[in-house]
């Protein structure tokens, strides 16, 4: 298989910050060379050659084919190893115009270095031992997390909360495993003892079944819940819409199936983000656009993580929403009863949770409700939440050498030879060491790189 970054030692450089009209645009290079490659393209290359690093230097970036001057730029320099990657390094705080960047671009281009791929600096800085892969997958999460829960974990993980627990384990079981050599080693010893012990073995495998449960957690911060809204029309969907958003988004009517198409909009629940969706009611009508719209509806709710299931408490329970409620029943579904502050409304009944989506009354019941059942439905467990995994190679890695040593458990209480159970613990060594980064293989570098965005 062709792998990417075969020897990625070369001057790369990429935009750090969004191709677009910026104060300030922040342009990364890294590689043996690039101080003094880049120097040369300024007006006073003496000013970066003798820099030290960690200095910031200022000055003109020019085009030495035309000495036309592009930017006044300060210069970040990052010498080696002290740099993000590891190499020299220089980072660039340019003006932020989009001819200006592509100028300054272009120019590093044609003058020693190439377009970074994905995720290219991040990989050296993996390659070059500044961190561990964990700390590395950590930092794609980081750029990318969603809500301020979701980013605080991902910021633990980038100090090294993964990485220390794994090393820990991992230095467990390399005790394990040197008493298991020195039997290897003295076989004829008359002592029949098994040398294992099971203490620390099963402490190593409880500590890494809570890393590998903590994956459900992990994937809920990262991608989110999605919740539908859902009832009949003028039950009130638009109007708790609008107050989980806390502004007028979606249209609020009192002329019924006036919401036609479902209308989503991202927001945070306790840290979870949550992707809302506000659908158009479910009500049998004849007109086609509003078929669509239920039909839309319909799908919705079929992929949804929960359904808020809003019923007019003026109107009472009616055949169409026990209908929809038995239709749905399987699914993780709260029951909402609406409208408790106008006139006539109707007792609450059991099973469901008073609202005024006009007043807010109830709201906050909701959102704890809401949270409860996201969390659930996702297997998701919210407690020592300090390490949590996001990431599918570490939950496999974690799923192999849990494996390893069910396997070496089982071949002790079967009295297997003890050459053999040095072969599950080795494989469970691997697969610990795989987490980290200590062993992996160019492809899965690759394909786990090349999720990353530019620049990074
Ligand atoms: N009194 C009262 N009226 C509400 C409440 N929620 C919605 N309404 C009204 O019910 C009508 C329909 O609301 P809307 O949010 O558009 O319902 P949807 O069709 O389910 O989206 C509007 O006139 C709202 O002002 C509530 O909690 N209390
Ligand atoms: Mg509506």
């Amino acid at each position: 298989m062709e792998t990417r970054f075969v020897y990625p030692d070369d001057c790369i450089a990429a935009l750090a910050t969004p191709f677009g009209e910026s104060a300030l645009a922040v342009i990364r290079t890294s590689g043996a060379g690039s101080i003094e490659s880049l120097a040369k393209l300024t007006e006073n290359p003496e000013s970066l050659e003798k820099a030290g690093g960690n200095t910031m230097v200022f000055g003109y970036l020019k085009d030495p084919d035309t000495s036309e001057q592009i930017d006044q730029v300060m210069f970040g320099i990052f010498r080696a190893p002290k740099s993000y990657t590891g190499e020299d390094s220089v980072e660039m705080y340019c003006h932020g115009s989009i001819p200006g960047i592509d100028r300054i671009l272009q120019t590093l281009f044609s003058h020693g270095f190439r377009q970074a791929q994905g995720g290219e600096f991040t990989l050296r800085a993996f390659l070059n031992g500044k961190m561990d892969l964990t700390q590395a997958e950590a930092v794609h999460e980081l750029v990318t997390a969603r809500t301020r829960t979701a980013q605080h974990l991902a910021l633990g993980r980038l100090k090294g909360s993964i990485y220390h627990q794994i090393d820990g384990y991992k230095k467990l079981l390399i005790r394990v495993q040197a008493g298991v050599s020195i039997q290897l080693d003295y076989p004829d010893d008359e002592v029949e003892e098994i040398p294992w012990d099971f203490e620390v073995l099963d402490r190593i495998q409880k500590g890494l079944e809570t890393l590998l449960a903590s994956y459900s957690t992990g994937r809920l911060f990262q991608e989110g819940v999605v919740v539908a809204l859902a009832g009949r029309t003028n039950a009130g969907k638009s109007s708790l819409f609008n107050l989980f958003l806390k502004e007028d988004r979606s249209i609020v009517s009192a002329i019924p199936g006036t919401t036609r198409d479902y209308i989503e909009a991202p927001l945070s629940l306790k840290g979870v983000p949550v992707k809302l969706y506000d659908t158009a009611g479910l009500r049998v009508i004849e007109e086609s656009i509003e078929q669509e719209g239920i039909r839309r509806t319909t799908q919705v709710m079929g992929r949804s993580d929960c359904i808020l299931y809003l019923v007019d408490g003026t109107q009472g329970l009616t055949p169409e929403d026990e209908e929809q409620l038995a239709t749905w029943e399987q699914r993780p579904l709260i029951r909402v009863w609406n409208k408790i502050d106008a006139e006539g409304v109707l007792r609450t009944p059991a099973g469901f949770l008073p609202l005024s989506a006009t007043t807010g009354e109830g709201f906050s019941s909701l959102e704890d409700r809401l949270y409860t059942e996201a969390v659930k439905s996702r297997g998701a467990g919210l407690e020592g939440t300090d390490a949590v995994i996001d990431s599918a190679r570490q939950k496999r890695c974690l799923e192999d050498t849990l494996g390893a040593l069910a396997d070496l458990q089982q071949g002790i209480a079967q009295r297997m030879p003890l050459d053999a159970l040095a072969l599950d613990l080795q494989r469970a060594l691997g697969a610990l060491g795989e987490i980290t980064g200590e062993v992996t293989r160019e492809d899965i570098l690759d394909a786990m790189f090349s999720g990353f965005c530019v620049g990074k």
